[in-house]
C-alpha cells in the first residue's frame, strides 16, 4: 500500500448533473487514469504519489457529464509505463484515445502497439515540480519517430517559461498542443506582455493548439466550482475565451479528472462542465471545442 501524498485530494464525491448540455459526441479531452496500484503501479521516479483513480470511476464521470469520449493523458506518476493509459483506451470500446509518455529506448514495434491501443500523442512535461529535465536532442528524436505515426506532442509548462522553450516548440514536426493555456497569471492583464506573448507565439505558429482547460488550477480570486456556483473561477475567463475566439478551430476543452496536485479544493465537475459556455459563447464555438476539434486530432478516421 502506498502512502499518499500528504494533502492529497480525492475527486468530488458526487459532481452535479450539468446545466450546460455538451454538444453530441462531445470529447472530455483531458483526463488521466491512476491505478489502480495494486494492478499498475506508480512509477518509482514520481514527484507525487495520488490515490487510485482507475477507469471505470472515468468512464462513469463521461457518462454522467454527457461526453461521448475521452483524451486519457498519461500523467507523470507513471512515469512512462503507460499500461493503466493502454488498458483504459482498450477498455474504452474505442471511446478513449491516449496520449503517452515515452523515452528514447522505445521500440518501433512498441510504439506501433501503442498506436493500436488508441495513442496518437506524446507528452512533453517541463513543470519543474513534476518531472527532471529531458535533454531537447532526445525530445526532437522521440517527436521526429513519433511523427512518422501521424502523432502530435502535448506540451505542459508554465507561462514564464515559454521564452527558454519556444525555439523548441517551433522546432517540433507535428501539431504541438499546449496543456491549460501555458499556464497563465490570470492576476496579470488579459492585454498585458506575458499573456500576449502565448497568443503571439499561437498565431506565429499556425501548428500550435490549446487546451482551455484548468481554471481551478489556474484561478486566483475563485471562487471555487462549489456548492452550485454558477460564475466559478471568473478571473480565468477573459483568457480562455480570448483563445477560443482568436483561434476557434484549434482549442481543446478538457475536465482534468481527477485534478491531481489541486491543494485548495476539489471542482464540482458538473460546475467545471457549466464554465465551457462562459469561455465558448456560441453553439458553433462550443461545437469546434468540444466535437470538430478533438475529433479531427484523435478519431480523424470518423470525420
Ligand atoms: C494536469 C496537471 C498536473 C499534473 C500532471 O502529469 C501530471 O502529473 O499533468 C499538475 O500537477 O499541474 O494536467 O493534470
Amino acid at each position: 500500500m502506498h502512502t499518499l501524498t500528504p494533502g492529497w485530494l480525492e475527486p468530488h464525491p458526487a459532481p452535479s448533473t450539468p446545466r450546460f448540455a455538451v454538444p453530441p459526441g462531445a470529447v472530455d479531452a483531458h483526463c488521466h487514469v491512476f491505478g489502480p496500484a495494486a494492478e499498475f503501479p506508480f512509477a518509482p521516479e514520481r514527484k507525487y504519489t495520488p490515490g487510485d483513480a482507475g477507469k471505470e470511476a472515468l468512464f462513469a464521470l463521461r457518462d454522467h457529464l454527457g461526453f461521448a469520449r475521452n483524451v486519457i493523458v498519461q500523467a507523470t506518476c507513471h512515469g512512462a509505463d503507460n499500461r493503466a493509459l493502454v488498458d483504459a483506451c482498450l477498455a474504452s470500446g474505442g471511446r478513449a484515445r491516449g496520449v503517452a509518455t515515452v523515452r528514447r529506448d522505445i521500440g518501433d514495434e512498441q510504439l506501433q502497439s501503442l498506436h493500436a491501443a488508441g495513442v496518437r500523442g506524446v507528452r512533453f512535461n517541463f513543470v519543474k515540480r513534476l518531472v527532471d529535465v529531458t535533454p531537447a536532442d532526445e525530445l526532437l528524436e522521440i517527436a521526429t519517430r513519433v511523427a512518422r505515426l501521424g502523432w502530435h506532442i502535448v506540451v505542459y509548462f508554465e507561462a514564464q517559461d515559454l521564452p527558454d522553450l519556444r525555439d523548441l516548440f517551433a522546432a517540433l514536426p507535428t501539431i504541438v498542443v499546449v496543456d491549460h493555456m501555458g499556464r497563465p497569471d490570470v492576476s496579470k492583464p488579459v492585454d498585458g506582455p506575458e499573456f500576449g506573448r502565448f497568443l503571439d507565439f499561437m498565431r506565429e505558429h499556425p501548428n500550435v493548439w490549446s487546451k482551455v482547460s484548468c481554471p481551478e488550477r489556474l484561478s486566483v480570486s475563485g471562487p471555487p466550482a462549489l456548492d452550485g456556483e454558477p460564475n466559478a473561477y471568473r478571473d480565468v475567463v477573459p483568457f480562455a475565451r480570448r483563445i477560443v475566439e482568436s483561434f476557434p478551430d484549434r482549442v481543446l476543452w478538457g475536465t482534468d479528472w481527477p485534478h491531481p496536485n489541486l491543494k485548495d479544493h476539489m471542482p464540482d465537475d458538473g460546475l467545471l462542465v457549466d464554465f465551457i459556455p462562459r469561455i465558448a459563447p456560441t453553439p458553433a464555438l462550443q461545437r469546434k471545442l468540444l466535437v470538430e476539434n478533438p475529433m479531427r486530432l484523435y478519431w480523424p478516421e470518423q470525420g
